[in-house]
């Protein structure tokens, strides 16, 4: 299973080099289980940041396997699902067979990459990492303020869509390629919360066998977050319009892994 993260980023200089070095030896060691394909490499989307973390990726790139990292550019900062949406469709064109999404500030810890994949080998068409399950947790230096807006967004969305997962809003996950490629377009135009949210629901109403791994959610140490009150505001609202529209998502056919 041939494997590639996604990661989002703006402005993040600082945390680009650990995420590196800590998904190299999640490819290394995966490599080194000796299944086939079993390489993970990485596409970082860059908002052309204005602190450099482009140019700080190339720099890195010529560091690991050829191949392994790999940077789409795009012009200015148009918010996390858009830039999913183009980091998704470079992941399907390049023939990967699973694809992991995560930010790229440290909150995802790398080391989980391995269970979430490890999860896909054992039959799911999706992981999501989550955080309110036994053996998650979320960081106690996380302000107050956005853990009870995560807890409240989540118990909203579940309860409103009837949806049995306990972490809907986290952007930790792993697709199978050819349920992420029914889903397009992927999140609808929706952005934050909503997206995290939209895509699962779609995954869920095509009968995906969608599994949940724990994992300690870490607050960022370097940078800052680039959350805002928009991004609220369109998930309350886009819940109860997933709730009576649901996602139309293309034919796909449980039984074809
Ligand atoms: N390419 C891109 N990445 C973004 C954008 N907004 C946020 N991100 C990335 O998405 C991830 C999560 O964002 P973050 O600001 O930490 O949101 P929070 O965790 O909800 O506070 C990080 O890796 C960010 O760098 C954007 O407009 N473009
Ligand atoms: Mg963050």
């Amino acid at each position: 299973m041939r494997s590639i993260v996604v990661l989002p980023t703006y402005n993040e200089v600082d945390n680009v080099d650990s995420m590196l070095a800590g998904l190299d030896l999640v490819d290394k060691a995966r490599r080194e289980s000796g299944a086939p394909d079993a390489s993970v490499d990485v596409v970082v989307v860059d908002d052309s940041s204005p602190d450099g973390t482009a140019d700080r990726v190339k720099l890195l790139g010529e560091e690991y396997r050829p191949g392994m990292v790999n940077l789409v550019v795009r012009p200015r900062p148009t918010g996390l699902a858009a830039a999913y949406r183009d980091g998704f469709a470079w992941a399907l064109e390049h023939g990967y067979d699973a694809v992991v999404q995560m930010d790229a500030d440290g909150s995802h810890p790398t080391a989980v990459v391995p269970s979430l994949l490890g999860a896909l080998d054992a039959g799911a068409d999706l992981a999501l990492g989550a955080r309110y399950i036994p053996g998650g947790s979320t960081d106690a230096n996380w302000a107050w303020h956005r853990k009870a807006l995560s807890v409240a967004g989540n118990t909203y969305a579940r309860i409103l869509l009837g949806l049995p997962y306990r972490d809907l809003t986290g952007g930790f996950k792993a697709w199978r390629s050819d349920l992420l490629g029914a889903i397009s377009p992927v999140g609808g135009d929706l952005s934050g919360y909503a997206f995290q949210i939209h895509t699962t629901y779609a995954a869920h109403r095509l009968g995906a066998r969608v599994v949940e791994v724990p994992f300690r959610f870490k607050e960022r140490v370097h940078g800052t977050s680039k959350m805002h009150g928009r991004i609220v505001s369109e998930g309350v609202s886009a819940v109860v319009a997933m709730r009576f529209n649901p996602p139309t998502s293309a034919e796909w056919d449980p039984e074809s892994r």
